[in-house]
């Protein structure tokens, strides 16, 4: 069994980080192993919310790992706290590396033009930086243009600002970029990816559901990272962390009393395996 790694934050209360990668992943049929940044009470938009910091344990974590020879095939990295977790992310990345192994960033900080409660400008140019030494990483379009210290598009885009958004993307030195939340088409919602080794674009769209929840970036990478792990190429793992998120949304607003603060990505964990068997 392949074993991956998650680094990011315990929102105990909130359907988000690793409370949505552990599941995902374990289903993907993956030893999933944990490296908990944080543990808050709920996430961030939740008012009155508790953080326990636990960067100091980052270091001794890794090092134990280090000295049983504990190994990764895939390292996965999500919503980080602060400056100093991203440059000991850095180092982790470097210290646990070993051939064929997936560095997957998910510069999780910021939605609909905004950053999240705690974040500026300089933070998101930071997280770029730990981008640039990632293998794939996957920010929303307001990620994205933050990192690169853009002005976010809002809804005014067409495909050539995707196409050189991405491009713009790799620039900061990863080979691989994959954009999501992208609608070039009324109704239509997805992801967009540009491989700046072989050169090649592509997009998946699906039925856009005009609602929009915390915790789907995370459901959408948990996915992405699970079907590539699963041994799924780049475009395919694409489309089912697409197909798999609109059906968790789906799922969701299909419950008239459903939570505001998260996605019923468990109910759509039938349709994750239907499409991680494709
Ligand atoms: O879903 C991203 C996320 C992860 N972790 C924490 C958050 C958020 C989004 O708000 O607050 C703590």
């Amino acid at each position: 069994m392949k074993r991956v790694l998650s680094v990011q934050d315990i929102s105990c209360v909130g359907k988000c980080s690793l409370t949505v990668a552990l599941p995902i992943l374990s289903v993907a049929g993956l030893e999933a192993a944990i490296l908990p940044t944080a543990v808050l009470s709920t996430h961030t938009a939740f008012e009155g919310f508790t953080f326990r910091d636990l960067t100091d344990d980052i270091g001794p974590i890794v090092r134990h790992w280090i000295d049983r020879k504990i190994a990764f095939e895939g390292i996965y990295t999500g919503y980080l706290g602060s400056f100093r977790q991203i440059e000991l992310v850095e180092k982790l990345l470097g210290d646990l590396d070993r051939p064929g192994m997936l560095r997957f960033v998910d510069p999780a900080m910021a939605d609909n033009g905004k950053l999240y409660p705690g974040f500026d400008h300089a933070f998101a140019r930071r997280m770029g930086e730990l981008c640039g030494k990632a293998d794939l990483i996957v920010p929303n379009l307001t990620e994205a243009a933050f990192m690169l210290g853009e002005e976010f598009a809002g809804s005014g885009y067409d495909e050539k600002y995707i196409r050189e958004l991405l491009k713009r993307l790799c620039g900061l030195g990863t080979p691989r970029a994959m954009l999501t939340g992208v609608s070039l088409e009324k109704g239509r919602c997805g992801a967009a990816a540009y491989d700046s080794v072989s050169d090649t674009y592509f997009t998946y769209f699906s039925e856009e559901i005009p609602q929009s929840f915390h915790g789907t970036g995370d459901v959408f990478a948990s996915a992405l990272f699970a079907a590539l792990m699963h041994g799924q190429p780049l475009d395919k793992a694409m489309r089912t962390a697409v197909e798999y998120t609109v059906e968790s949304i789906r799922l969701t607003v299909a419950h008239a009393d459903h939570n505001w603060y998260g996605v019923d990505f468990e109910s759509a964990i039938p349709k994750l395996l239907e499409l991680l068997a494709e």
